[in-house]
């Protein structure tokens, strides 16, 4: 996969795209970035990219002509890659949305800064628009660093152990169960005794009921919207028959 990003700050997510398991993704093979400074693109002397809002009021507007530039620049590299616009009024970024986007061979990312885009490069350059959630970043270049780091761990190979991206909160439509690792007592706390059961069947159920659980508790949306099965009927009553035993 190959994945440019356009913006006034790209050294931000460069940096961001090196570390850890993106560097690895990338030394591997498996993704290949290209970053587009809009100060580069800039069309007079000053090398301005922004300007005073029409209509007034407060901050400033990417101008439109340093910002086509930088993006044909990078469509020029892959033509065939779709621009996304990252902003609050773009559909919401989910697990299903990420997915699809981690199963094409390109992508081109738009970070916008201050009030945001003049509103024509919207209509002539941008083919879709996402918001990694519903509040307000100073700059789009964290929620391209967001959108890379979610994609990138869905490619095969890209995590190493490959059933991490598979058994991951979300990917069955729950939230993730608590994880534990050495020592077995911390301040007094234990780890949970199944874990150290060595029973497999056991682990799994419990671990389900956990992520069954939890779900209820925190995010019941996610729940409305799934058909469970008997045994995950039944490990949820246990849960709520448990957790309402320890709140009276
Ligand atoms: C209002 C404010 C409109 C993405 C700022 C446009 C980007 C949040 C998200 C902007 C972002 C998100 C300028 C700075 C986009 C521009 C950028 N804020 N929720 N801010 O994904």
């Amino acid at each position: 996969m190959r994945i440019d990003v356009v913006a006034l700050f790209p050294q931000a997510v460069q940096v961001f795209c090196e570390t850890s398991m993106i560097g690895r993704a990338a030394a591997a093979g498996l993704v290949e970035f290209g970053f587009w400074n809009l100060r580069d693109y800039a069309q007079d002397a000053r090398r301005t990219v922004d300007d005073r809002p029409y209509g007034g009021g407060p901050g400033m507007v990417l101008m439109a002509g340093p910002l086509v530039a930088a993006i044909r620049a990078a469509r020029a590299r892959q033509p065939a890659a779709r621009v996304a616009y990252l902003s609050p009024q773009g559909a919401l970024l989910d697990h299903g949305a990420v997915m699809e986007l981690s199963r094409r061979s390109g992508l081109i990312l738009v970070a916008g800064r201050y009030e945001g885009i003049d509103e024509r490069v919207v209509e002539s350059e941008i083919d879709e628009e996402w918001s990694i959630g519903s509040y307000v970043l100073s700059g789009g270049e964290a929620a391209a660093a967001v959108v890379i780091d979610a994609v990138v761990r869905q490619l095969p190979g890209a995590l190493g152990h490959e059933d991490s991206a598979r058994e991951d909160s979300f990917v069955e439509g729950l939230l993730d169960c608590g994880h534990y690792t050495r020592p077995p007592v911390f301040e007094g706390r234990k780890v949970p005794e199944v874990l150290l059961s060595g029973d497999h069947g056991r682990i799994r159920r419990w671990r389900l009921m956990q992520s069954l659980g939890r779900t209820w508790l925190r995010r019941p949306d996610l729940l409305a919207g799934r058909k469970l099965t008997v045994e995950e009927e039944t490990l949820l009553e246990e849960f709520k028959r448990e957790y309402r035993g320890l709140r009276s």
